[in-house]
């Protein structure tokens, strides 16, 4: 082989190694596929995500709780390579809307990872950055706040979601912001807070959108094992909630890139012989 196509064959398994999912973080779900058609297939994503949930809302009772478009979790994207995980997430629910509970109005939550999918979330997200949590950082050893309703759906009687009355009765299964925690990482958030229309079958509700990146060395070993994991999102009320959780279980990298490595490493073995001794 010339040195060329060694050293085109090397880049290019290199490259595939390390972009096999090159999404632009900027709030625009095109790269994933979302569509802006006024159909319900708008939500559907290209083969670059590995799972996603579409549950597209719009009248007042979301479930548990109310608030129509203004509150509705839509649908929520995911994907990794080698190096990072890649979430989308659509909703109705404007990430500048005001948190203050007295006045019937509630901030937006964090992403929550249940690895091993066991119901405890062992890693967030944080979207929104807050007075002690940064934008796009990883935490691990979350204390999580949670929403209004109990496990069986009904109200557990409080407005404020952070009284100690209403965090012994709300269903632990909907965390919904990073109250602390330890950081293990750093990635990119970027979201919109203009509303935009025409997504889906109800063409004249606004939509908001968040996009992340986080390095995957965040999660130490709980990537790696073969973890199956499960991603959630709702707002501080948990008045609307989704959660995707991806049918495969977690391998890295691909076998298409696990293929093409030894290739890349093979061309990286013949430069270096070929170099002069020094
Ligand atoms: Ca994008
Ligand atoms: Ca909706
Ligand atoms: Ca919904
Ligand atoms: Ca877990």
């Amino acid at each position: 082989m010339s040195n060329t196509l060694i050293r085109a064959l090397t880049l290019a398994a290199l490259l595939s190694a390390g972009s096999a999912q090159a999404f632009v973080i900027d709030g625009n779900l095109s790269d994933w596929g979302v569509q802006r058609n006024g159909n319900a297939t708008d939500w559907t994503p290209n083969s670059s995500a590995a799972a996603y949930k579409v549950e597209d809302q719009h009248a007042s009772y979301l479930n548990p709780g109310y608030g129509g478009q203004a509150y509705d979790a839509e649908a929520m994207y995911v994907a990794w390579d080698a190096s990072n995980l890649y979430i989308a997430i659509a909703t109705g629910h404007n990430p500048l809307t005001p948190n203050t509970p007295s006045n019937d109005t509630y901030g937006p939550g964090d992403i929550a990872i249940d690895f091993a999918a066991n119901g405890s979330f062992d890693y967030g997200i944080e979207l929104t950055g807050s007075g002690t949590t940064s934008a796009g950082h990883v935490y691990s050893g979350v204390n999580w706040a949670v929403g209004l309703w109990k496990s069986n759906g009904a109200w557990t009687g409080y407005y404020d979601p952070n009284l100690a009355g209403n965090k012994a009765l709300a269903d632990p299964a909907h965390p919904t912001s990073i109250l602390s925690g330890s950081d293990v990482g750093t990635g990119v958030v970027a979201y919109t807070t203009i509303g935009q229309n025409n997504y889906g079958i109800w063409a004249g509700d606004l939509h908001y959108f968040y996009e992340v990146s986080v390095p995957l060395s965040a999660f130490g070993s709980d990537w790696a094992n073969g973890n199956h994991f499960d991603l959630h999102w709702s707002q501080n009320c948990a008045n609307d909630s989704i959660l995707v959780d991806p049918p495969v279980t977690v391998s890295v990298p691909e076998p298409g890139i696990l293929a093409l490595l030894p290739l890349g490493m093979l061309g990286m073995m013949v430069l270096r012989r070929k170099k002069p001794a020094a």
